[in-house]
C-alpha cells in the first residue's frame, strides 16, 4: 500500500507538467512530433507530417485540460449528460481545436516561422464524415456548445470505418459513390481505450427461472457476442478549461464467439467469423430518410446503446452503491429514435442484472431518458419487424411487450372503449407484418420529448404525436436548433468576424445575442463598404474552388445563389433547377437591360438507392451544361454543382453566399440548420414558412427575408384536391420548362431520362412543386429588384447577421440544460488539495 501511494505522488507530479501555449513551445512540440512521432527528418517530411505534427501538438494541450476536467467532474460527482447519436458529422478538427484552446494565432505564427502556412497545413486533414446531414451536424455543434457552456457531457456514437460516401460525378452528370477511407492515415484526434471494452450480446434465447420467493428472473443465454471498444475524441470548450469526450465504439469480434469453430478445428472459419462481427462498425448507413429495415442497422443501434449504458452504469457505480439514484446523476438525450432501444436495454440491465422490480426499474428508466424527434416524414419513422427483434434481441422484445401491455392499460383507463386510439398508440404496429414503432417506444420511455423548431413541435403535438400529447402534454417541448458560431462564423468567415469585432468588440463570440449591437451600424456607409468587400473576397475564394472542382468560370460580381443540403424531393432542388431552366428560356427571348447576373450553386449527396434524387442531380448537370455553354445567356446566368459536398466545403460556400435557398414544402423540414448558418454569414433567405425559417424570418424581420409559397396548413388543405396539371396548363412558363425537360432535349443520349421527374410533378406530387412555382418565380423577381439597390441589400445583409444570435447552439444547449437536463455549468478547474 505504501509503495502505491508513493507512486501516486510521483504521478501527481508528472501530470503538473502542462505544455506551454506560446509560439516557441508550440514549435518545440511540433519539431518533436515530426522527429519522434512521425519519424521524419527534413528530407523525408511531407505535408501530411506537417499536419499530423501540428495536430499532435494541439492534442497534448487538449490532454492537459482533459485530465483536469476528468478529475474535477469526478470530485464534484456532477450530473452528466449523455448525448446518444448514431451520427456525428464533425468535419475537420484542427483549427477549431486550436481556436477553442486560444492558440490558433500562436500556432499560425509558429508554423509561419517554419515557412509553413496554416491554411495548407489544415487542408491536409480529411473530413470526419460520420453523419448524413442535419441530424449529424447538429450533434457536432452540440458537442462544441456543451463543452463551451461547461456542461459535463459525453457524446456517444459509432466509430465507423467508412463515413458518408465520397460523391463522384461521372461525365454524364450522375452521382457515383466511392468509399470514404477517412482513417487511412490514422486519426490523431482519437485515443483508443483498448481496456474500455464491453461485451454486447446478440441472438440467443431467454431462460426464465422462478426463485424460492416466487419471483421470476430472466437470463439471456447462448448469445453471439461482440466486443465494443472505446475510442475517445477530445472536445474542447471555447476559451475555458473544459475538455469533454466524444466516445465512439468500434466492434471487435470476441474470441468466445468462435469457440464452436475452434473446437471443430476450423481455425480459418473462426477468424473469418470474428471478422464478420466487426462489420457492425464498418459503415455509416447513407440514407437519411428511407427506412432500412436491415439487420445490420438494428445491430448498430443496439451495439452502441448497450455499450453506452454499460459505460454509464459502470461510471455511476464507481461513486454510488446502487442504481436507484442513477436518474439523478445521468440523463441520456436520444438523437432521434436511432438509440430508442435504450428504453428496453436500461430496463433489462436494471431488471435482469441488478434485480430491480418492474416499477423501480421503470422509474429509473423514465427519469433518465429524453427523446428528440427530427422528422415528420412517415417513411423516416423507424419501425422494426417483430420477427427480427425476436431473433436479434429476444429479451428486449419481451420487455417491449410488457411495457406496451402496461402502457395500453393506462390508455384504456383514460379513454375507456376507444380501441382505435389504443391501436394508434400501441408500440406494435399490427396488420400485415407486425412491427415495433420506435418513436412510440421512445415517447413512452422518456420524460421529455422535443421537436427542433417551433413549427415542427406544433406539428408533433397537433398531428404526428397528438394522442401522446393528449395523454401527457407536459412531456412535450420545443428546442429550436442552433449552430456553433465558432465554426460557422469565426472559423469559416474570419473577414466578416474581424469586421464585427471592430464594431462591437468580441463579446459576441461567447454570447451571440450580442451580435444585435451591430444593428446600430446597419446604415454606416463605412461598414457597408467593408461588409461588401468581405463578401467579395469570400466569393472570389469560392470562385477559385468552383474553377478547380467544376471547371466553370463564375463571375464574382454575380449574385451567388446557393442551395446546399441532402438531395430530397421535399427539399425541392427540382423547384430551383426548373426555375433556372425557365429563366434560361426567358433570357433566350430577351435579356432585360437591368438584369443582374446570377450564379446558381448546388451541392449535396443523394442516398445511393434514391432514384429520383439521383435523377435530380443529373438534371441539374444537364441544365448547367446547356446554360453555361450558351454564350447568349452565360453572361447573366451560370449553374454549378459542386461535387462531394461536405462540412469543409460548407465552410467555404456559406460565407460566399448572398442568397440562401430554403424552399422545402411547408411542414416537411423539421428545422434546417444550414438556413441559420447562411443568415449568420449575411446571406438573405428565399424560403417557405417551414421549420426554423419561420423563426429566422421573425428574428431578422420580414422585410429582410424573401418569403413565398403555401403554408403548412395550406399544404394540408390542398392535399386532397391537388391538381398539378392545372398549373401546367395555366402557366406558360411552367408549361415550357416541363416540356423542355420531358422532350429529351437535355439528354439526347437517353431521351426518357428525365421523364420520371416530370411525371412525378404532374401526377399527385406530395411536394407540390408546381403549386409554389409561380410564387417562387415572383419572389426571385423581388429579390433581384432588392439586389439592385446595393446599399439596401447590404443593410439587409448586416441585419441578418446582427439578428441571428438566437440561432447559436449555445442558446439551444442552455435551453436543454435548464428545461430538460436540469444541469448547470460546472467549470473544470484543477482540484484543490490533492
Ligand atoms: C433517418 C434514418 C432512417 C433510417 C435509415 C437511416 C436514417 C438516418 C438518419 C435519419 C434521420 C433523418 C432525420 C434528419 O436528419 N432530420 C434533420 O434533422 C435536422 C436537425 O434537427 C433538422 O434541421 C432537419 O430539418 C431534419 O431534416
Amino acid at each position: 500500500m505504501r509503495a502505491m501511494s508513493e507512486a501516486r505522488a510521483e504521478w501527481d507530479f508528472l501530470t503538473q507538467a502542462d505544455r506551454g501555449m506560446d509560439k516557441e513551445s508550440i514549435k518545440r512540440s511540433f519539431a518533436d512530433h515530426i522527429e519522434y512521432t512521425q519519424g521524419k527528418d527534413r528530407f523525408s517530411v511531407t505535408q501530411l507530417d506537417f499536419y499530423l505534427a501540428t495536430a499532435y501538438a494541439a492534442r497534448e494541450r487538449l490532454l492537459d485540460r482533459f485530465n483536469v476536467t476528468r478529475r474535477s467532474d469526478y470530485q464534484r460527482d456532477a450530473r452528466r449528460v449523455y448525448y446518444l447519436s448514431l451520427e456525428f458529422l464533425i468535419g475537420r478538427l484542427l483549427e477549431d481545436g486550436l481556436r477553442n484552446l486560444g492558440i490558433h494565432e500562436e500556432t499560425r505564427r509558429a508554423l509561419a516561422d517554419l515557412g509553413l502556412d496554416m491554411d495548407s497545413v489544415a487542408a491536409k486533414e480529411g473530413d470526419a464524415g460520420l453523419g448524413n446531414g442535419g441530424l449529424g451536424r447538429l450533434a457536432a455543434c452540440f458537442l462544441d456548445s456543451m463543452a463551451t457552456l461547461d456542461i459535463p457531457a459525453v457524446g456517444y456514437g459509432i466509430r465507423y470505418e467508412y463515413g458518408i460516401f465520397r460523391q463522384i460525378i461521372d461525365p454524364s452528370g450522375a452521382q457515383v459513390e466511392a468509399p470514404d477511407t477517412w482513417l487511412r492515415h490514422g486519426n490523431p484526434w482519437e485515443l483508443e481505450r483498448s481496456e474500455k471494452a464491453y461485451r454486447v450480446q446478440f441472438h440467443g434465447h431467454v431462460r426464465s427461472r422462478v426463485d424460492d420467493a416466487g419471483r421470476t428472473s430472466f437470463e439471456w443465454v447462448d448469445t453471439r457476442d461482440v466486443i465494443a471498444v472505446a475510442h475517445d475524441v477530445l472536445v474542447p470548450g471555447y476559451r475555458n478549461e473544459r475538455v469533454n469526450v466524444l466516445r465512439l465504439w468500434a466492434a471487435q469480434g470476441s474470441d468466445a464467439f468462435d469457440f464452436e469453430d475452434f473446437n471443430r478445428g476450423d481455425y480459418v472459419a473462426a477468424v473469418q467469423h470474428k471478422n464478420a462481427t466487426e462489420d457492425i462498425s464498418r459503415v455509416l448507413y447513407p440514407s437519411d430518410k428511407v427506412r432500412q429495415g436491415r439487420e445490420l442497422r438494428l445491430k448498430q443501434e443496439y451495439f452502441f446503446v448497450a455499450a453506452t449504458i454499460r459505460d454509464a452504469v459502470v461510471r455511476h457505480l464507481k461513486a454510488h452503491p446502487s442504481l436507484h439514484d442513477f436518474g439523478e446523476y445521468s440523463v441520456f438525450q436520444l438523437n432521434d429514435t436511432h438509440p430508442a432501444i435504450a428504453v428496453a436495454e436500461l430496463m433489462r440491465v436494471l431488471l435482469d442484472e441488478h434485480r430491480f422490480d418492474w416499477d423501480d426499474a421503470w422509474r429509473v428508466t423514465t427519469s433518465s431518458l429524453a427523446y428528440t424527434n427530427h422528422t415528420v416524414l412517415p417513411e423516416a419513422l423507424e419501425q422494426w419487424p417483430v420477427w427480427l427483434m425476436e431473433e436479434v434481441l429476444p429479451r428486449h422484445m419481451q420487455i417491449i411487450y410488457e411495457v406496451n401491455r402496461r402502457f395500453l392499460d393506462q390508455v384504456r383507463h383514460r379513454w375507456p372503449g376507444d380501441e382505435d386510439r389504443v391501436r394508434r398508440m400501441s408500440l406494435i404496429e399490427e396488420g400485415g407484418e407486425r412491427r415495433v414503432r420506435m418513436a412510440n417506444l421512445a415517447i413512452v420511455g422518456s420524460y421529455s420529448v422535443n421537436g427542433v423548431s417551433a413549427l415542427h413541435t406544433k406539428i408533433l403535438t397537433d398531428r404526428i404525436f397528438r394522442d401522446f400529447y393528449e395523454l401527457e402534454p407536459g412531456k412535450f417541448n420545443n428546442k429550436t436548433n442552433g449552430v456553433t458560431p465558432r465554426r460557422w462564423l469565426m472559423g469559416c468567415n474570419p473577414g466578416l468576424s474581424a469586421l464585427v469585432t471592430s464594431r462591437i468588440g468580441d463579446g459576441w463570440t461567447h454570447d451571440l445575442a450580442r451580435l444585435d449591437q451591430l444593428a446600430q451600424h446597419a446604415d454606416d456607409p463605412e461598414l457597408h463598404a467593408s461588409w461588401q468587400s468581405a463578401k467579395r473576397r469570400n466569393k472570389e475564394r469560392l470562385a477559385a474552388i468552383i474553377a478547380r472542382e467544376c471547371n466553370v468560370t463564375v463571375d464574382p460580381t454575380s449574385i451567388f445563389d446557393v442551395q446546399i443540403k441532402r438531395i430530397h424531393e421535399y427539399k425541392r432542388q427540382h423547384l430551383n433547377i426548373l426555375h433556372v431552366l425557365s429563366l434560361y428560356q426567358r433570357y433566350k427571348q430577351h435579356i432585360p437591360a437591368d438584369t443582374v447576373p446570377r450564379t446558381f450553386i448546388f451541392g449535396g449527396k443523394a442516398a445511393p438507392g434514391y432514384d429520383m434524387a439521383k435523377r435530380i442531380i443529373r438534371l441539374v448537370h444537364a441544365v448547367a451544361r446547356v446554360v453555361n455553354d450558351d454564350p447568349a445567356v452565360n453572361a447573366v446566368l451560370k449553374v454549378v454543382y459542386i461535387p462531394n459536398y461536405n462540412v469543409s466545403l460548407a465552410e467555404r460556400i456559406i460565407p460566399a453566399a448572398e442568397v440562401s435557398e430554403q424552399i422545402s414544402t411547408a411542414g416537411m423540414e423539421a428545422s434546417g440548420t444550414g438556413n441559420m448558418k447562411f443568415a449568420m454569414n449575411g446571406a438573405l433567405t428565399i424560403g417557405t414558412l417551414d421549420g426554423a425559417n419561420v423563426e429566422i424570418r421573425e428574428a431578422v424581420g420580414p422585410e429582410n427575408f424573401f418569403l413565398f409559397g403555401l403554408t403548412d396548413l395550406e399544404v394540408q388543405a390542398l392535399k386532397k384536391q391537388y391538381d398539378p396539371a392545372g398549373y401546367y396548363h395555366r402557366d406558360p412558363e411552367i408549361h415550357a420548362a416541363l416540356d423542355a425537360v420531358a422532350s429529351g432535349w437535355l439528354s439526347p443520349d437517353e431521351p426518357g431520362r428525365f421523364r420520371p421527374i416530370v411525371d412525378s410533378l404532374l401526377y399527385g406530387d406530395p411536394f407540390m412543386v408546381l403549386a409554389d412555382f409561380h410564387a417562387y418565380r415572383d419572389c426571385h423577381e423581388r429579390l433581384m429588384a432588392a439586389y439592385r439597390d446595393r446599399e439596401g441589400w447590404t443593410r439587409k445583409s448586416i441585419l441578418n447577421t446582427a439578428r441571428s444570435g438566437r440561432f447559436s447552439s449555445d442558446r439551444t444547449i442552455m435551453d436543454y440544460a435548464r428545461e430538460v437536463w436540469r444541469v448547470g455549468a460546472s467549470p473544470a478547474s484543477p482540484p484543490k488539495g490533492t
